[in-house]
């Protein structure tokens, strides 16, 4: 796998299962990622200020301008972009 010029980043929390599961597809891909850990518990600003809602996971795709929300959306993306 050749990695993207500028890594992804995704915002996260251990325990979410929707972020579980693009992270299990973005190392099935053999993608590096920085993971943004996200307080489960604390307000969602940051992720409100990066993807205008407050769900996490996010995808933040620098290589391409993306920032996207909802799991399925982002591991049909991952497929697509990167496999
Ligand atoms: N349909 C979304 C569901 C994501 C979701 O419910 N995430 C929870 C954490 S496990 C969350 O961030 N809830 C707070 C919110 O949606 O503002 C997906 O598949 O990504």
């Amino acid at each position: 796998m050749t990695q993207p010029d500028e890594m992804l980043e995704i915002y996260q929390f251990e325990g979410c299962p929707y972020c579980s599961k693009v992270r299990q597809k973005m190392t099935e891909l053999g993608l590096d990622f920085i993971a943004k850990s996200v307080d489960p518990h604390g307000d969602r600003q940051r992720v409100k200020e990066v993807s205008d809602q407050t769900g996490v996971p996010v995808l933040v795709d620098p290589n391409t301008d993306t920032v996207m929300p909802e799991s399925d959306d982002i591991v049909e993306y991952l497929e697509k972009q990167y496999e």
